[in-house]
């Protein structure tokens, strides 16, 4: 596993490079140029600037989150044609920048949602929060209305903007527009995109629907074991692989995390991991990585990871806001690190025991001993 953190960019970030430097085990930052709206291609210029920083502090800069997907691809509509060629040509930039894995999704109109993005916890913390009969019983319009009252929504990817202005025109457009037809523009858009990123040296690794069911009448489609594997079928191909987050599928009491990791985890090239915590009536809040703080039992999804022998990327996902920071939501230099340190403490030790069980000893010493 390869432990990566992500950062917003120079001057955009509230963390500098040189404080991800301090944190133990970090390879590499997970970063995007968000700046450019989506459809339009990565200039090679703007994606060595980016590599450049980072290698001053050591990062690798092999992770992309996200390069996102125009709206009029998950509608199908004839300009998605254009967008797709773009779409071929920022991979090969990012191919020839020794880029490794872009995670994308294909979620219509809304990226994540939550309805509190500062919402109290119980020890003086504030944590992203969903609750269910909010948005069950609102209509999107005012629902971003009062989201966008929320300080920094609106610096959060998938709530841009110029995206959010045309709001009531997207809501028209996917009018009708059911899960078998999203299904079909996800698999033609694969059929062109995938072996570009093949030619690229590049793994395609989409991150599921959060939360992973239908809002406000648009379709979702990438929510379930069941159709995760569809997915992988579409096109059967290695470059077409998986973002798995724990707690996006997690947040959906049926899916079995770890099962997952053990069924997928020769296609899951980047792994997101954090707690949720659920509550009777369908509303969940986001929690610290510690197993016994959430209902998702994170030792037992690393173990899965370690269990694969996972070789690929790994970063924790949000965090709660703690020790009076104030970074974007989700994102803060804390208790992101705690979760860094609580999965490398899984981890280690998971080696460990797993090294005694093939003949190995237990060392007395600092170091261990095989
Ligand atoms: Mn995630």
């Amino acid at each position: 596993m390869k432990m990566t953190f992500r950062w917003y960019g120079e001057n955009v970030d509230t963390i500098p490079l040189r404080h991800i430097r301090q944190i133990p085990g970090v390879e590499g930052v997970v970063w995007a140029l968000h700046d450019i709206p989506a459809g339009e291609c990565w200039p090679i210029a703007r994606i060595e600037e980016v590599k450049a920083q980072a290698a001053k502090y050591n990062f690798n800069t092999d992770v992309v989150e996200s390069v996102n997907v125009h709206e009029d691809i998950k509608l199908g509509l004839p300009s998605r044609k254009k967008y797709i060629e773009n779409y071929k040509d920022t991979l090969k930039n990012l191919g020839r920048a020794g880029v490794k894995v872009v995670c994308y999704n294909f979620m219509p109109v809304f990226d994540w949602t939550r309805t509190d993005l500062y919402k109290p916890q119980s020890d003086g913390s504030t944590a992203l929060f969903y609750e269910k009969a909010k948005v069950d019983s609102i209509n999107p319009i005012e629902f971003l209305e009062q989201m966008s009252k929320q300080e920094g929504l609106l610096t959060m990817p998938g709530w841009e903007p110029e995206r959010l202005s045309k709001i009531k025109e997207l809501f028209k457009a996917y009018e009708g527009v059911k899960e078998d037809e999203l299904w079909e523009n996800l698999k033609y858009f694969l059929q062109e995109i995938i072996p570009a990123a093949q030619e690229s040296g590049i793994k395609m690794a989409i991150h599921p629907d959060d939360p992973p069911w239908s809002i406000f009448g648009l379709p979702r489609i990438i929510t379930c074991r069941d159709n995760i594997k569809k997915f992988l079928n579409l096109v059967d191909n290695p470059s077409n692989g998986l973002t798995l987050c724990s707690g996006s599928l997690g947040s959906c009491i049926k899916n079995d995390v770890a099962a997952m990791v053990r069924e997928f985890g020769d296609r899951i090239y980047f792994a997101h991991i954090r707690n949720i915590r659920h509550f009777e009536n369908g509303d969940f809040t986001e929690t610290s990585h510690k197993t016994s703080d959430g209902s998702l039992d994170i030792t037992e999804i690393v173990k899965a990871y370690h269990d694969i022998g996972y070789k690929y990327y790994v970063r924790p996902d949000h965090g709660r806001h703690i020790w009076d920071e104030k970074p974007r939501p989700g994102y803060g230099l804390y208790d992101r690190s705690l979760g860094i340190m609580y999965i490398f403490g899984l981890w280690d030790a998971f080696e460990k025991i797993s090294n005694v069980q093939k003949g190995g000893v237990w060392s007395g010493t600092k170091r261990w001993l095989s």
